[in-house]
């Protein structure tokens, strides 16, 4: 109900953290190019097989020696809608559903997302690329709704055999073929590249596989390493394409992981690989899928704030000189004074810089040994608290559809009959 609504809003309006000065619309009208890496986690960062790096490509990112800050504490707030909840968070700063995926049960809801507030209020074209069909995850529906303009999926690519594995399109003829769809986009544009080979079960013909498989006894695990040195690839051979079109410079680029890609299930393998025991703690840690963000007037550089994909739509809004405040939001923008560094897991667990909580117990991040001390464990009652309620009010929002009784002066509402995504003709 409306009331529902006007106790969303005051604690939204609570968790509100207000622009910094030095960046609030330092990326006005430049394109902003969301690159969203399949299966990611940083944890591949640095790592090596045979002396060989995994991820040379994004590890020489993550030195803040290139254009990119590189947050190394970011994780997902993904739950059972995968991809799916990835999307959700980082375009509308909230969580998925306790169960299923949002974009499947809730594509009928009202939404003010940062698409549609990008193309309202400074004139962007949206659109979403993927090598995948456009009913996945319902997203044909759903985007709709977040007021995209352009839907190019699979039938807007190359999709003859040989180009495919797995669930779809190559990555790296993916990233080829995007190339003069990008060119084609009426600038400013806000582009989101999906990428899909670094899937489970993470298979890849010998010809693509450019680094050995580090042999650790799991089929999951070895495949993993190969597909995402691949992504890693595409990625580097993406970049270098958008310098070559002059797509580079004028483009705010964010680089993502979307959610794990190796499970409890794997714990052996991956422990093996790591040269550790993983225990459901370490496994928290495991959960970061890092945040790779280049704005053109600041400088490269490693930033440790805590931080999740909730945190990416006020961040963005702010770069390009929107500022948050009438929105409904959960995050907080990275760059803000008063950005909130506790990390809210779908499962109610949570992470900050010093302790976290993992399934009701808490621990202390160097050691990862359970705290006995009485004041830290009195804090952390108290975030629970927050996060118990941050929950809810996601899920009452979600499941009661608030935000359409939420009369927007700053915002249009979004009329799905105006969307329509016609079928390519490659
Ligand atoms: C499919 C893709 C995969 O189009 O984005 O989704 P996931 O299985 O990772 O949720
Ligand atoms: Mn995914």
């Amino acid at each position: 109900s409306a009331d529902d609504l006007t106790r969303l809003q005051s604690y939204t309006k609570t968790k509100y953290a207000e622009p910094n000065k030095q960046y609030f619309g330092i990326a006005k009208e430049k394109n902003i190019i969301k690159i969203h890496l399949e299966s990611f986690q940083t944890v591949m960062i640095g790592k090596k097989v045979n002396g060989k790096e995994v991820t040379p490509f994004l590890n020489q990112l993550a030195t803040g020696n290139q254009d990119f800050i590189y947050y190394n504490n970011f994780f997902h707030s993904t739950g059972q809608g995968k991809t799916s909840d990835a999307e959700l968070a980082m375009d509308n700063s909230m969580y998925g559903l306790q169960q299923g995926s949002a974009f499947s049960l809730k594509s009928d809801n009202t939404f003010q997302s940062l698409p549609a507030i990008l193309n309202q209020k400074q004139n962007y074209s949206t659109s979403v690329m993927h090598g995948d069909y456009k009913t996945f995850w319902n997203r044909d529906q759903i985007y709709k709704r977040f007021g995209i303009n352009k839907f190019y999926d699979a039938t807007y690519y190359d999709m003859r055999e040989e180009n495919l594995e797995n669930l779809g399109l190559k990555d790296k003829e993916f990233f080829k073929e995007s190339i003069p769809y990008l060119k084609a986009e009426k600038q400013p544009f806000y582009s989101h590249l999906i990428t899909l080979t670094n899937h489970y079960p993470f298979t890849l013909t010998p010809e693509d596989a450019t680094i050995e498989s580090p042999n650790t006894g799991d089929k999951t695990v070895d495949g993993y390493i190969q597909t995402a040195r691949y992504l890693d690839e595409s990625v580097k051979q993406f970049i270098s394409d958008l310098k070559k079109e002059g797509l580079y410079d004028n483009s705010v680029i964010m680089i993502y992981g979307d959610h794990y890609g190796i499970s409890e299930n794997h714990n052996e393998g991956m422990g093996k690989f790591l040269g550790e025991n993983i225990t459901p703690v370490n496994f928290m840690d495991l959960q970061r899928t890092g945040l790779f963000l280049k704005v053109p007037g600041i400088k490269g550089h490693v930033d440790s704030t805590y931080a999740s994909q909730i945190d990416v739509m006020p961040t963005i809004l702010h770069l390009v000189g929107i500022d948050a405040k009438p929105y409904v939001i959960f995050g907080t923008d990275l760059l803000s004074q008063k950005h909130n560094q506790t990390v809210i897991f779908r499962n109610g667990d949570y992470i900050t810089p010093t302790f976290k909580s993992v399934n009701g117990t808490v621990y202390d991040n160097v050691t990862n040994e359970p705290v006995k001390d009485k004041q830290i464990l009195e804090q952390a009652a108290k975030i629970k608290n927050t996060v118990t309620t941050e929950l809810e009010m996601s899920d009452s929002l979600m499941n009661g559809d608030l935000l359409r009784f939420y009369d927007n002066k700053d915002f249009k509402k979004v009329n799905p009959a105006d969307f329509q995504y016609k079928n390519g003709t490659v």
